[in-house]
């Protein structure tokens, strides 16, 4: 345990200077500080490789954004983004860089709220409320947001949003027939152009696959570090696995592999020495559903406070981000978009119809953590991922998996309801 007291440093002249609401925007730095002081850095035995990762927290409004309008300033595009159906390579191989956008914390769903309708999922409220507020940097810093028609309240918030920052959208389509995966490669390749407007040059082959080659080493990372958390006992916690999901989304993606990378060697030794950071006994839980954008560990916190570990998610921040690689042996431009292509439409988010893969992989995901439950989360009013719940369901029953589904928000109001629906499950489960 760590008696040094965190700070997550303090950038007021790089703050006024993107035009943010730099007093307010001060305030809700120490709350995350305090808060990760107490999430994270109360963890005991934490593998030395996590100091990378809790040097990115430290820097998430400073160092990193230095870096996004470096890149800028050589006139290459930053873009941001709330969906893992954009396609990263492309903007890579432009030179540009891809952001995940602030989306997981209460504190900015009050300013969303004061425009959009309150009965709408909560991480549509709060990246919106970040952007009215002027209290995110990296909201402040993008050339443009892109955006996708996956869900209804997404789609159409993008028309509002528009107004504050130029929203690229992209057609995802929601069926995966043919005439669909036409579309989508058109899409694909509008969104090329658009970038190349925007980086003012011509993506090459060369570029391009050099991208993929990056985006493909990011993802085999973080695949090693999933099958490494699926070891029982698990040589890291979930509360960290989720936090290095999440900045896997805001990190340079070489520099990212790299330390992903260093951490698995060391849990491999880990392993190799029995070294555990739950107790060997924990239970074991996977979790399934919508994704926890940073810094929402509401659930990770309630399952390990209460003595079990979490050892896969099923997640956009999690397996759907990084289970599928980029076929490499295309050389053609065509070819490469058309392997891209392929690629994305294998993540299986729950705005398609039908979705049967998913319900398949949970199990298959449920299976290779050695989990010994599984708790379904979904935010609230997300319909898409509430009514994939019943399918979800059956699925567990027909195989016999212990199941739970909570559908929560980002406030406090619920967290005792929750803790005690949490330690019911973990004690049917724990044997
Ligand atoms: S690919 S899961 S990141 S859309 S939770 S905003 S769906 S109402 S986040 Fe998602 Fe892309 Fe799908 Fe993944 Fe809407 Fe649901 Fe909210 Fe959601």
């Amino acid at each position: 345990m760590t008696t040094t007291p965190f700070e997550i440093k303090p950038y007021p002249e790089l703050w006024a200077s993107l035009d943010m609401d730099v007093p307010r925007f001060d305030k809700a730095r120490l709350m995350l500080g305090e808060a990760y002081q107490k999430t994270y850095l109360s963890q005991t035995n934490r593998p030395a490789g996590m100091a990378y990762f809790d040097n990115m927290i430290a820097e998430i409004h400073g160092g990193r954004i230095k870096e996004l309008l470096a890149a800028k300033a050589e006139g290459r595009p930053v873009i941001g983004t709330f969906c893992v159906y954009i396609p990263e390579e492309i903007v890579l191989a432009a030179g540009g860089i891809c952001v995940g956008l602030c989306g997981g914390s209460q504190g900015s769903v009050p300013d969303a709220e004061k425009i959009l309708p309150r009965n709408i999922c909560p991480m549509v409220k709060s990246a919106f409320g970040f952007k009215v507020g002027r209290i995110c940097p990296y909201f402040q810093a993008v050339d443009f947001v892109y955006g996708e028609t996956t869900c209804d309240a997404k789609k159409k918030t993008w028309e509002i949003l528009d107004t504050l920052v130029p929203t690229y959208v992209m057609e995802i389509p929601q069926l995966k027939r043919q005439r669909d995966l036409d579309l989508w490669l058109a899409e694909v390749k509008d969104f090329k152009t658009k970038v190349e407007e925007v980086a003012g040059r011509t993506i090459t082959e060369t570029d391009l696959a050099k991208a993929i080659t990056v985006m493909n080493n990011k993802r085999k990372a973080l695949q090693r570090l999933n099958s490494l958390r699926h070891h029982n006992p698990t040589p890291i916690s979930g509360k960290d696995g989720l936090l290095i999901e999440q900045i896997a989304f805001y990190d340079e993606p070489v520099r990212f592999t790299e330390k992903v990378n260093a951490l698995c060697d060391e849990l491999e030794e880990r392993i190799k020495n029995g070294v555990a950071v739950p107790a060997k006994n924990a239970t074991r839980v996977m979790v399934a559903g919508t994704p926890m954008a940073l810094p929402n560990w509401k659930i990770h916190n309630l399952v390990e406070g209460a003595g079990a570990v979490i050892v896969n998610e099923e997640s956009c921040i999690g397996t759907r981000y990084f289970k599928d690689l980029i076929d490499e042996t295309a050389t053609t431009m065509d070819s490469m978009l058309v392997a891209l292509t392929d690629r994305y439409k294998e993540i299986d988010c729950s705005c398609f119809t039908p979705n049967d893969e998913r319900i398949t992989q949970v199990i298959k995901e449920f299976r290779d953590s050695k989990a010994q439950g599984i708790i379904n989360y979904s935010l609230q009013f997300c319909h898409t991922y509430n009514i994939e719940e019943i399918r979800i369901r059956q699925a567990c029953e027909r195989e016999k998996i212990p199941y739970m589904f909570i559908e929560s928000d980002y406030s406090a109001e619920d967290i005792g309801q929750l803790q005690t629906r949490i330690e019911a499950f973990l004690e049917q489960i724990g044997g």
